[in-house]
């Protein structure tokens, strides 16, 4: 690996570029000893790990665990932070309400004062990457100049990153340029600051996550929904999978679903015993960008190559494949430590020995692996990765699937009747709030789409692009919302989720097929217990009958909330949605005179 010294940089390009300029400037705020090129090479990837493990920032594991390691990030430093996340549009009203927002010459000054000699005494990164296949049309690049090696590492697992991507860079003038450094840590000096008018980021003070892999949230999310708006596709918080039924008909779906809560568990679904000649491959688990296509269908790539998956939960049982995914060429994050250094989190087998602060284990402490630990493995390790990733145009989707976490209310499935109640369905998801960002857990909030966190823009537009992408689909694919996460009157989950969630998957296939029944209800088509392939799985009828119950005063309460939300959201809404929550109490009252 050569870093060469600043007075000798030379990038491999044969002239000036805008990215040549652009690492000059960033060279001469940012002041670092070094900077270094990255090729996305094993070599490279060793010789940076090598360096991280003689400076004690990262630790080997037990020999069963080949090619992986464990990396702690500061305490404070563990998850999304997204008070401290700004979308900086020239008008605030293009931001929404939905983001938090600066001007963007006062963002970029406050961003400035930090980088200046912020990266005094280390090396400066350039980091190209590609999200999606590098052949694809609907791939888009960035570069990445970051002070992390850790950084780098996670980049070359999660994304295209290096040569290739610097190709294509070359080839094309745009690119989003992300500009990042951990800074001091210091989580006032901490911010993630969005342009999505001049498609660059810049990130200061954190090395975790979603706040520094600036390719995933920030890049495929944040800017490239912006991108999208203007360019007629959408950029979401997706699971991408194949499901092959046992006649052998393959059907591609997305879901979104919230941060740590369900994406990466359903991606890489193990059909039950039970439902014999049912498979399902993963395409991605977290983010899908999809195309409305010359044939009148919606068509979706994955634009990442790897897995920062949640570690807790997961084991041989939830997620075998997840499970074994991880025994090798991984790089695990604030996970605990067996006795004998074996990565350890709440859900495996097994006596954690040090806890993710690299303490002692002590129950009184909390848990032993943060909730918010992580794997980060490239999907190539996936048992069940579908080649149809690799597609360049992407593949066509059957169905979009909507959920979150609710104890209550939301029923286990629900079909829109067509594309505008679909949108609808979307965004009214609502969900407790997860480990993955910094604040409250289990607090229920509004999420749309399960984008809350991710939209670059007005919620009240973003909706509205929803309707114009489906009013181009001659063909668009069914829409429902699901919810895994009911709880009983003991707090226990009352489906049980993980593998049995094929039956819903299955159902709904069925219904795309049109062999499957179905009820109108006020809030949307149901299957009756009847409807679902049940077959085999250990769960009383009582326990089916709630998770299809449609209370009339509880669904009231809901639209009356909803229509407040939107309210909120000014005359930017879609007229549509109140057309259609005003459709729905109408019914709703007729159902509760009826009863
Ligand atoms: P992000 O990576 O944060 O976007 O999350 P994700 O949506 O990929 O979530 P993931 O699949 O990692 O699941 C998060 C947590 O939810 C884990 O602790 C899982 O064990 C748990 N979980 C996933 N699926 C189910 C389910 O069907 N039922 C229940 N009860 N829990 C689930
Ligand atoms: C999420 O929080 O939705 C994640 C993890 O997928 S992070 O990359 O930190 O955003
Ligand atoms: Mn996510």
């Amino acid at each position: 690996m050569s870093s060469l010294p600043v007075n000798q940089q030379s990038s491999p390009f044969n002239s000036p570029t805008d990215l040549d300029q652009w690492v000059s400037e960033v060279t001469a705020l940012t002041e670092p000893t070094a900077v270094h090129w990255c090729d996305g090479t094993a070599e490279e990837a060793q010789a940076l790990t090598s360096a991280l493990l003689a400076a004690g920032d990262l630790e080997t594991l037990h020999a069963d665990y080949p090619g992986c390691h464990l990396y702690r990030s500061h305490p404070n430093d563990v998850a999304r932070v997204e008070h401290l996340t700004f979308v900086c549009t020239q008008s605030q009203a293009d931001a929404g309400p939905n983001n938090h927002w600066l001007p963007p010459a006062e963002a970029h000054a406050r961003m400035d004062s930090l980088f200046k000699g912020c990266m005094r005494g280390r090396t400066l990164y350039v980091v190209p990457y590609c999200m999606g296949p590098i052949d694809s049309p609907f791939a888009r690049c960035g570069v990445e100049i970051t002070d992390s090696p850790y950084v780098v590492l996670n980049m070359r697992l999660m994304t295209r990153m290096g040569a290739a991507a610097l190709n294509r860079i070359r080839r094309e003038s745009k690119f989003v340029r992300g500009l990042h450094s951990t800074g001091d840590l210091d989580p006032d000096r901490r911010f993630i600051m969005h342009f999505p008018e001049e498609l660059s980021i810049k990130s200061f003070g954190s090395g975790y996550g979603g706040n520094a892999l600036l390719g995933k949230k920030c890049h495929a999310l944040r800017i490239a929904s912006w991108q999208a708006r203007d360019e007629g596709w959408l950029a979401e918080h997706m699971l991408l999978v194949a499901i092959t039924n046992p006649a052998g008909e393959t059907h591609y779906v997305a879901a979104a679903f919230p941060s740590a809560c369900g994406k990466t568990n359903l991606a890489m679904l193990i059909p039950p015993a039970s439902m014999p000649g049912w498979t399902v491959r993963t395409l991605g688990d977290d983010i899908a960008w999809l195309h409305p296509g010359t044939d009148g269908r919606l068509w979706a790539i994955n634009p990442e190559a790897g897995y920062f998956g949640v570690a807790p939960g997961t084991n041989a049982s939830s997620n075998r494949n997840a499970h074994d995914m991880v025994r090798s060429d991984t790089l695990f994050t604030n996970v605990a430590l067996t006795e004998d250094r074996k990565p350890w989190w709440e859900g495996l087998e097994g006596t954690p020995a040090i806890d993710w602060r690299g303490q002692p284990y002590d129950a009184e402490k909390g848990p032993a692996a943060h909730p918010n630990a992580r794997f980060t493995v490239s999907a190539l390790n996936n048992p069940v990765y579908a080649n149809e990733a690799h597609q360049a145009g992407g593949v066509p989707l059957s169905a979009i699937i909507f959920g979150g976490r609710r104890r209550s209310l939301a029923p286990l499935v629900c079909e829109a009747a067509d594309w505008t109640h679909g949108v609808l369905l979307g965004a009214s998801v609502a969900s407790e709030t997860t480990a993955a960002a910094t604040g409250a857990v289990g607090v229920l909030r509004r999420d749309p789409m399960a984008m809350k966190p991710f939209c670059g823009y007005h919620f009240g537009d973003y909706w509205q692009h929803w309707m114009n992408v489906g009013a181009k689909l001659a063909n668009p694919p069914r829409v429902y919302h699901v919810n895994w996460f009911r709880r009983d009157a003991n707090g226990r989950f009352i489906w049980p989720g993980f593998g049995e969630n094929l039956r819903v998957l299955a159902w709904i296939l069925e219904r795309v097929a049109g062999r499957a029944g179905a009820i109108e209800t006020p809030i949307g088509r149901m299957p009756t217990p009847d409807d679902l392939p049940l077959e085999g799985l250990p769960i009383d009828p009582a326990s089916i009958e709630e998770l299809l119950a449609v209370d009339a005063d509880d669904w009231r309460a809901e639209f009356e909330d909803l229509r407040r939300e939107f309210n909120s959201y000014g005359d930017r809404v879609p007229a549509e949605f109140h057309a259609r929550i005003d459709m729905a109490i109408t019914r709703l009252g007729a159902q509760s005179s009826q009863a």
